[in-house]
């Protein structure tokens, strides 16, 4: 039996009772309703309602056996909350709070069930975040959904490999295979997977989800090179219509005919002639900007930061529409998404926002630095001082006469080569910061920043307890507070370079660039390469407060995010297409 499959006390659902008024008035007219088993174990998966469900579980075993409540009750709740999904009725946090609920109803249900394994689920999907990519929560969302719709997933984890997505494959006569991951790069792994399996004449459906794919890729591209099936999913619930779909026409013994999606956007559009090399210009970015003295030279490490003052910089929009999925639906009135916020979303934020504080879930560490350079074309060039001993280098250089400067105290030390746009101002970051040869030194500045390790193993283990609902919450709480310590911080720099007079007083468009310069982070559309990591943990070494890069460029601890600062007031955001 699960652990957790008696159901007594749950603080969160407290809590969120507490507030939602709503729910309170619902349980009373059910109550008055009288309703059958079926249909108050049905109500009670759709409202998330798990306490003192066994009751209700024990009454159903009189009439039905344990696998037949399943399939025919407690799946058909799940059903219905699908469908309130897809219609956008039910916002992503409560689908969780359902299947939260229906694993506990499973549970319980377990012992009175003679299990053969594998027997009772619809269908089998292996699932994994492919090679190089460490992102988890889209694919623990998906494994939710699946699971807890009478679907087996055998998880795989992250940065897997093909050949143990085959194995698993054959080892549990799967039906489908579930491919995610969150990075640009992944994509080009789902393809190169594809097409092993296209040489080694394996033609298993496959369904693809993760943010750097879309539809045109995936059934446009990928579906006519790989000789099985692909489908993409944009939701875990489109993972689930597609396993559904596809475990359909395996039981019919036929396979579906399946459209090569053909992108309508591209028959009009033209494509535009490609620049010829002498054509390639410079921006126009200007060079008469005064360079700002920073307070040290070299970088630093900042381990003291009060958590409140983060959370200060928390962009709750971020929050509940990206990392919780909370969604405003436009044919209902404002007021009714504004009263969801205001009783259920932010009495929710604020709890684990104090319960991250108390439990020192979220510990901010900062390591920045401000360094000498000069730009040489595309290339941004980082000095240090001639004769500096290692040991000095990863610290505040001390004794170091900012404004002497010359290239007989500096010497190269790094060099970064960013892209430059081909259309539109032909900007590239290096043209923020002055050239060589007008001999100027100038100042980049660079920030790491972290919430630590136990943000990752606390969203970890409410997954593995069941806990859904906490762990979006929780997970999504914790990215938004690295991203508030990035922009925290940001702060910091322009105080420091003494360019702070430019920023509004509206933390809203502070979160739009409301100030001057620009903080630019690694694998985002103005320097896309993750590959720059390398050079910037060279620059900063940031293992001083516990980061580490993996073999694919990415930060470990998961809750981490790093740029480059740049503080002149020609710079904004923009994409090298
Ligand atoms: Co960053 N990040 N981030 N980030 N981040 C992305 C992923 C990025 C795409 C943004 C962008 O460029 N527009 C970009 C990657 C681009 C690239 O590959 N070059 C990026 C980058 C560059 C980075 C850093 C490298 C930046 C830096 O610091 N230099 C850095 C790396 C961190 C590290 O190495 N540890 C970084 C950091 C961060 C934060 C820490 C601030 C934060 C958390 C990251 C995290 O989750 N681990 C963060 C966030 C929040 C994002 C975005 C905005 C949102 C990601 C997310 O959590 N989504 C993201 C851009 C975006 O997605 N719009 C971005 C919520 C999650 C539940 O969704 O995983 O997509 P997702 O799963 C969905 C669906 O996609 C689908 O269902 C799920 C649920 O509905 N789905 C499937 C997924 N798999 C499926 C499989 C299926 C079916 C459906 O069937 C098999």
């Amino acid at each position: 039996m699960q652990k957790n499959a008696k159901c007594v006390y749950d603080p969160l659902s407290e809590l969120m009772a507490y507030y939602s008024k709503e729910k309170i008035e619902k349980a009373v007219i059910t109550e008055k309703k009288k309703l059958s088993v079926e249909d108050t174990l049905k109500e009670r998966i759709v409202d998330g309602d798990k306490i003192g469900i066994e009751k209700d579980l024990e009454t159903a075993l009189k009439k039905y056996p344990a696998l037949e409540i399943i399939n025919n009750i407690l799946l058909d709740g799940m059903k219905t909350v699908g469908d309130l999904f897809g219609s956008g009725q039910m916002q992503l946090p409560f689908v969780l709070q359902s299947a939260e609920c229906m694993k506990a109803a499973v549970g319980y249900l377990e012992p009175y069930m003679e299990k053969v394994e594998g027997e009772s689920s619809k269908g089998v999907m292996v699932l994994a975040t492919v090679k190089g990519d460490v992102h988890d929560i889209g694919k623990n969302l998906v494994d939710i959904i699946l699971t807890n719709n009478g679907y087996r997933v055998i998880n795989l984890g992250i940065k897997c490999p093909l050949e143990n997505i085959l194995n698993a494959y054959t080892e549990n006569n799967a039906d489908v295979i579930g491919m995610s991951g969150l990075l640009v790069k992944s994509t080009a792994i789902m393809k190169e997977n594809l097409e092993l399996m296209n040489e080694r004449e394996y033609e298993y459906p496959v369904i693809l989800g993760g943010a750097a794919l879309n539809k045109r890729f995936v059934e446009g591209d990928l579906r006519s090179m790989y000789k099985g099936d692909v489908y993409y999913a944009n939701d875990a619930f489109d993972g689930l219509k597609f396993m559904e779909f596809i475990i359909e026409h395996k039981k019919k013994g036929e396979r579906p005919k399946l459209d090569v999606y053909l992108d309508p956007r591209l028959k009009e559009k033209k494509i535009p002639e490609k620049k010829k090399d002498f054509e390639i210009i410079k921006s126009d970015v200007t060079a008469l900007n005064p360079v700002p003295l920073p307070p040290f030279w070299g970088s630093k490490t900042v381990e003291d930061i009060s958590l409140d003052k983060v959370y200060e910089y928390i962009n709750e929009i971020a929050l509940f529409r990206g990392s919780w999925n909370v969604y405003k639906d436009r044919s209902k009135p404002d007021e009714e998404y504004d009263e969801l916020i205001n009783t259920e979303i932010i009495p929710v934020f604020n709890e684990f926002k104090l319960k991250a504080k108390r439990e020192r879930l979220l510990i901010p560490k900062v390591i920045y630095g401000y360094f000498p350079c000069q730009s040489e074309g595309n290339d941004l060039i980082i000095y240090k001082p001639k004769n500096i001993s290692d040991s000095d280098l990863y610290d505040v250089w001390e004794n170091t006469n900012c404004n002497k400067f010359n290239m007989n105290n500096l010497t190269e030390w790094m060099r970064f080569s960013f892209p430059r746009q081909n259309t539109e101002r032909h900007l590239c970051i290096s043209d923020f910061f002055k050239a060589k040869e007008t001999g100027i030194f100038d100042v980049a500045a660079f920030q790491i920043v972290t919430v630590g390790s136990r943000a990752t193993e606390y969203a970890q283990s409410l997954y593995y307890e069941n806990k859904y609902q906490e762990y979006l919450y929780f997970h999504g709480l914790s990215v938004e507070t690295a991203e508030a310590l990035a922009e925290y911080w940001h702060k910091i720099i322009r105080r420091e370079l003494a360019i702070d007079d430019k920023d509004s007083d509206d933390i809203k468009k502070i979160f739009q660039q409301g100030y001057q310069g620009s903080r630019y982070s690694f694998g985002y559309p103005a320097c896309p390469e993750l590959e720059d990591n390398k050079i910037l943990f060279e620059l900063l070494n940031p293992e001083r407060i516990g980061i580490i890069l993996t073999e694919e460029w990415q930060m470990v601890p998961e809750q981490s995010t790093n740029a480059i600062v740049c503080y002149h007031p020609e710079a904004r955001y923009f994409f090298i297409k």
